[in-house]
């Protein structure tokens, strides 16, 4: 029997941008219910009926909280920090930075390694080889910079884990054939930051969280 007072996550298996919030939900201690959003088979995002009622911008994740609905994980994961208490920053300036980061994150560094690996992992048709470079190329350099960041740091913001580190950590968890990009090699200081998060209380492999189909590489 469903839970009403659960917070709802409209998420698919294969969304590290649904994983963020799953795993904040998790480190928080609050019970959720998954609902399936059948992007790969069906295109669910793109059909206009769920547009109009789940989410008008055509993406998982959506987390309802009672009757407030939410979308675009970054917001979701603000939300939750300053509703709970925690994973917020210290301090204006912690979330000052916090807020530099969400936005490069979603700006460059989720947003270019998601669609490179949804490219070869998951796309209906062979990767156009230029594009694919043009993609890492940018991944390259958005890894750079966080590689760079985590010189003496252990977090993003501060000394202890903030929702910037569970917003950029987001695809890390997937298994690296998806992407076929061996990133634990070429940014060492990701890999163990990434290792630093894996033991938050609540951290989950996505695909045990998520629901859905695992899906082979097709690429
Ligand atoms: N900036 C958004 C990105 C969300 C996003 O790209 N979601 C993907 C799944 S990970 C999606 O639903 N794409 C559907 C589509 O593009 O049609 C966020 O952080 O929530």
């Amino acid at each position: 029997m469903s839970n009403p007072n659960a917070y709802r996550l409209h998420c698919f298996a294969q969304s590290g941008n649904s994983f963020k919030v799953a795993f904040l939900l998790r480190a928080l201690g609050q019970p959720f219910e998954t609902v399936f959003v059948d992007y790969l088979n069906a295109g669910a995002t793109r059909d206009p009926a769920w547009r109009a009622s789940v989410n008008e911008m055509g993406e998982a994740p959506v987390l309802e909280d009672g009757a407030l609905r939410l979308c675009q994980s970054g917001v979701i994961l603000t939300h939750l920090a300053d509703k709970h208490g925690a994973f917020g920053g210290d301090s204006s300036d912690d979330k000052r930075e916090i807020l530099r980061w969400l936005l490069f994150d979603n700006h460059k560094f989720t947003s270019y390694f998601a669609s490179y690996r949804f490219a070869k992992a998951f796309g209906a048709a062979p990767p156009d080889p230029a594009v694919m470079a043009w993609l890492k190329g940018r991944i390259d350099a958005a890894y750079g910079i966080v590689e760079q960041h985590l010189q003496g740091r252990d977090f993003i913001v501060g000394h202890t884990p903030t929702i910037a580190d569970f917003s950029l950590s987001g695809y890390l968890f997937f298994p690296p054939e998806e992407s076929g990009l061996d990133i634990a090699a070429r940014f060492p200081r990701i890999a163990a930051w990434a290792d630093r998060l894996k033991a938050i209380p609540g951290w989950i492999a996505p695909y045990e969280v998520l629901p859905g189909e695992r899906i082979a590489p097709r690429w």
